[in-house]
């Protein structure tokens, strides 16, 4: 399928979509984001690959934000119906039964920010920056970010970026546990890269799994996390690539995982 707003590639099992508007710092319009989705359907449909990596064109941005010039032409309903596609789409991203990792390399501001704390985590370049600049704009953010921020980085630290719209530096960052690694630009894919292809020689079922129960389990008080632990743990067994670990570890081998999802 051919895109004109994002570039989507897959070797080896991994895909990476990157978002691909430059000259607009990678902004999201509806025309990307309906590209966005497509290929997540895609993606979710494809047995084969094993992580999705999140990333965006040029050296200086990941996604800056939503596209202001499309902001700019709504009206309530308008707005209500392009915070409802957004959220549908990173609903679809977080939802995915692989692991999706951005590779953060530049800036992150507002729908950007938004779509990486939706990944399962975070690697940042250093001139990564993130922040929530709805504010500045006389909004507030529109695809998760009161949501899905402060159960990261909790209430406090994410109503100080909402409320002031201020971004943050790469280090900060890291020090706020919103990515998990900083890395100079030219070696971010190849860290991101690395991680992917260490993820991707695990059991589908058992990384399906584990998202599966600590996503849910956020959602839940601990006594029910727990138990959609349970379940994970025994639904792990219903697929061969519980036997082949175990085996594999008693002989001295590394493990074939084959099971499907
Ligand atoms: N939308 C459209 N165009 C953009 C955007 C954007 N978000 N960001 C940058 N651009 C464009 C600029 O207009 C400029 O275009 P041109 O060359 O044609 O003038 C080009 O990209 C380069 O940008 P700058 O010249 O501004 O580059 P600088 O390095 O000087 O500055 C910044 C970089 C700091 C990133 C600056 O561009 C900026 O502040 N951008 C806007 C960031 C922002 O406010 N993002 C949040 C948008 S709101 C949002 O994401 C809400 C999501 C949910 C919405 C739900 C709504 C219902």
């Amino acid at each position: 399928m051919a895109y004109e707003n994002i570039l989507y590639d897959v070797k080896d099992g991994i895909a990476t979509i990157t978002f691909n508007r430059p000259k607009a710092l990678n902004a999201l319009n509806g025309a990307l984001l309906a590209e966005l989705g497509e290929a997540l359907d895609g993606i979710a449909a494809d047995e084969n690959i094993r992580v999705l990596i999140l990333t965006g064109a040029g050296e200086k941005s990941f996604v800056a934000g939503a596209d202001i010039s499309e902001l700019a032409t709504f009206d309530s309903l308008k707005a209500k119906a392009f915070a409802a596609k957004g959220h549908a789409i990173i609903g679809k991203l977080q939802s995915l039964p692989i692991a999706v990792i951005a590779a953060v390399n530049g800036f992150a501001l507002g729908g950007g920010t938004e779509i990486a704390i939706a990944c399962d985590f975070i690697y940042a370049s250093e001139n990564a920056k993130f922040g929530q600049p709805e504010i500045n704009l006389g909004v507030v953010p529109g695809f998760g970010g009161t949501q899905r921020l402060p159960r990261l980085i909790g209430a406090n630290m994410a109503k100080e970026l909402i409320f002031t719209g201020k971004m943050i530096e790469a280090d900060e960052a890291l020090q706020l546990g919103l990515a998990n690694k900083v890395v100079p630009p030219e070696g971010l894919m190849d860290e991101v890269l690395n991680t992917a292809g260490v993820i991707a020689s695990k059991g589908k079922v058992s990384l399906r799994a584990a998202k599966q129960a600590v996503n849910n389990g956020l959602d839940v008080d601990l006594a029910n996390g727990c138990r959609l632990e349970i379940d994970a743990f025994s639904l792990c067994y219903a697929s061969p690539d519980a036997r082949e670990g175990t085996s594999a570890f008693l002989e001295k081998r590394q493990p074939e995982f084959k099971g499907s999802l």
